[in-house]
């Protein structure tokens, strides 16, 4: 893969938050777009060598979250220009950064258990010897991220690796995931750069248990996650609102089976971007799955291309309007083509949050039903989304 380290682009340190390298700009970065931002697509090639496929004897079983959903992904880019993206190759994680959510004792079994050849963490979950390292470039790649948003490198960026992250727990594996990838970003940028206010919005069609749990009291990050129910992993009730402080920074909308580009970006739209307005964060982070796509395998939603495109657009003028960076990581999504395409319109929207030139950021759904009841049920800690404060749609 012909990419680039991050040390031998961006040595200049600190430059101030919304500016942005000129280095970046004069290399023909997304200007060319219309919109003077930088972009960073991060990258590594030991997310390939995370092997996930079971030997049954002479039988080869097929593991959904592969490597070639990577490549999925990266065709799909290339074929567009990258968008204009610049491709960063990310680092491997930093082990303190890292144990800030994972404890070490936990570090070091999956490491000898990946140098032992690999095993199974549970029915899901299963690593090869190169996974301990896919693991830490994909820790380090959501890392990097925000150290380049909060650094004025970028203003929105994306951070594709495997395996993902946001079922994983401090010390357990689980849904295909080892480190919490997000989880670890986000401690990263309260702890080490000191931020007060990071939101995640966590758009996988699976409950982002992990995230959810590491932040259940904490009323720094606001976690508000959208996703199937019934379905794996069964946490994310309507009812589980985070607990000590952090009661109200918690907010999960579970949607049922069926649900489409109706419910989802109203969702966005209309919970999630005043959610956003009313919690001012200072960094705006993504738990990108696109496992909610109508092609997904794995769920039953039916999420389209536009429909990612239009969240994605949506979070991004949000994020415009507040002057706090975007970045995506991703999770789920194993439709490969769809998959493809989602990223890509997932990319173009962080690019151009306010659309085509002309074209206005309205909503473009109306408020549907699980909406309206969503805002109703946190306006008692969010008062902005109350009846008296809903706009007509
Ligand atoms: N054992 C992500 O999308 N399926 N993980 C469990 C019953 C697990 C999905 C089926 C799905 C995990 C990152
Ligand atoms: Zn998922």
């Amino acid at each position: 893969m012909p990419v680039r380290t991050g040390e031998d682009r961006f040595d200049g340190g600190p430059i101030g938050r919304r500016r942005f390298s000129s280095d970046l700009l004069l290399h023909g970065g997304p200007e060319r777009y219309g919109a003077r931002v930088a972009c960073v697509f991060l990258e590594h090639p030991a997310s390939l060598e995370h092997d996930t496929a079971a030997y049954r004897g002479q039988d080869v079983v097929m593991h959904p979250e592969h490597a070639r959903r990577i490549v999925a992904i990266e065709r799909e880019l290339s074929a567009r220009d990258w968008l204009g993206f610049e491709r960063l190759q990310a680092p491997a994680v930093d082990r303190s950064v890292l144990g800030a959510v994972h404890p070490e004792p936990y570090v070091a079994s999956i490491e000898r258990l990946c140098a032992s050849g690999g095993g199974y963490l549970d029915m899901d979950t299963v690593v090869s010897e190169r996974s301990f390292e896919a693991a830490l470039h994909s820790a380090g790649g959501a890392v990097r991220m925000v150290e380049l948003l909060l650094d004025g490198e970028a203003s929105a960026a994306f951070s594709s690796h495997r395996p993902p992250g946001h079922h994983a727990l401090p010390s357990q594996a689980m849904g295909f995931c080892l480190f919490n990838n997000i989880a670890v970003a986000a401690r990263y940028a309260l702890d080490a750069r000191h931020l007060e206010r990071v939101m995640i919005l966590d758009w996988d069609v699976h409950h982002g248990n992990g995230t959810n749990q590491i932040f259940h009291a904490s009323k720094q990050v606001l976690f508000v996650s959208i996703h199937q129910s019934p379905l794996f992993p069964g946490t994310g009730a309507a009812d589980d609102v985070g607990e000590g402080e952090g009661i109200g920074f918690t907010v999960n909308l579970p949607v049922p089976a069926g649900s489409g580009d109706e419910v989802w970006v109203s969702l966005v739209e209309h919970v999630v971007v005043p959610l956003a307005g009313a919690f001012e964060p200072q960094l705006v982070l993504i738990s990108a799955g696109y496992d909610a796509h109508r092609d997904d395998p794995l769920a039953d939603c039916s999420v389209t291309d536009e429909g990612f495109a239009a969240m994605a657009h949506a979070v991004a003028g949000a994020c415009e309007g507040l002057a706090a960076p975007v970045g995506g990581v991703l999770e789920g999504g194993y439709a490969l083509a769809s998959l493809g395409r989602s990223v890509a319109a997932t990319l173009q929207a962080f690019s151009r949050p306010t659309g085509d030139p002309g074209s206005a950021s309205a909503p473009k759904t109306g408020v549907a039903p699980i909406a309206r009841e969503a805002r109703d049920r946190l306006a008692q800690w969010w008062p902005q989304l109350g009846q008296r404060n809903a706009r007509p749609g």
